[in-house]
């Protein structure tokens, strides 16, 4: 990845939400990830609860060495630091997240836990994503939906969908029209085996079903960044966030407040 690009990508980062970047894992190692969740998907009892995700199977890259040569590819960390992002740490979890042929759709969410905390107004990334997937997913297979822009700016979703990934997601009826409808905004993101999507934890976001007859399974592992303001970063920092105590601390919620406006 060039400098240029590298910065093209984190803009359309921190304006959309998400950016997607094309073949960053090697064949070679593409079939070992994939033989490995394979292996740790067949051997796990799957819970009703993972209907809609397929699967939500946490894997410690300290126990599982496959997992963990993933969480420290040396490819990852260069495209991170040629977009400028170097202040990212992986917690440490690979999420192996596979919708067996046949499997629903994922209901719209997003994932930030952190929204009485002032930092959920930066402009910058501050919780991310790294989705790489182990095959070519399109509209057919469950590929990735997202809203650009919903990590900033509130529309009505926001307020009309279940709180992600509890008893009251996990058990949504299919046939809700919020929860698992089009929108007008939504963008389809079809991509490569072996391709990368970095999104934002705030950044509304689903699934398609997987009509296919063969598994559809990425690797996701959230990466933070520290309470400060990065280094890439030369535009104007909100004013809630230039005068919260560092070391200050909020109940946890998903559910957006006065932070996302
Ligand atoms: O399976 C996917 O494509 C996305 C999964 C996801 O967003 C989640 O589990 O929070
Ligand atoms: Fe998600």
């Amino acid at each position: 990845m060039t400098k240029e690009e590298g910065a093209r990508k984190r803009e359309q980062l921190i304006r959309d939400g998400y950016c997607h970047i094309e073949g960053v894992l090697p064949e070679d190692f593409l079939a070992t990830m994939r033989e490995e969740s394979d292996r740790l998907l067949d051997s796990a009892e799957h819970p009703p609860e993972w209907q809609y995700q397929g699967s939500d199977l946490h894997v410690s890259g300290q126990d599982n060495e496959a997992m963990g040569n993933l969480l420290e590819w040396p490819g990852a960390r260069d495209i991170l630091n040629t977009m400028g992002l170097t202040d990212f740490t992986p917690s440490g979890i690979v999420i192996i997240l596979s919708k067996p042929a046949g499997g629903p759709p994922l209901y719209w969410h997003q994932d930030w836990m952190a929204w009485n905390d002032p930092i959920s107004l930066a402009p910058w990334p501050q919780t991310i994503f790294l989705s790489y997937y182990l095959v070519d997913t399109d509209f057919e297979n469950g590929c990735f939906r997202v809203i650009p822009g919903t990590h900033r700016r509130r529309i009505p979703l926001h307020g009309q969908v279940e709180v992600a990934h509890q008893e009251t997601a996990y058990f949504a009826d299919m046939k809700d029209p919020h929860m698992f409808g089009d929108h007008t905004d939504a963008v389809d993101l079809p991509v490569k085996a072996g391709d990368l999507v970095i999104g934002d934890a705030r950044v509304l976001h689903a699934a398609r079903g997987n009509n296919s007859d063969r598994r559809r399974t990425l690797l996701l592992g959230w990466h933070n960044r520290p309470l400060t303001v990065p280094d890439h970063w030369t535009g104007e920092v909100p004013e809630p966030i230039l005068n919260r105590p560092p070391d200050a601390r909020y109940e946890g919620t998903r559910i957006p407040g006065k932070y996302l406006e």
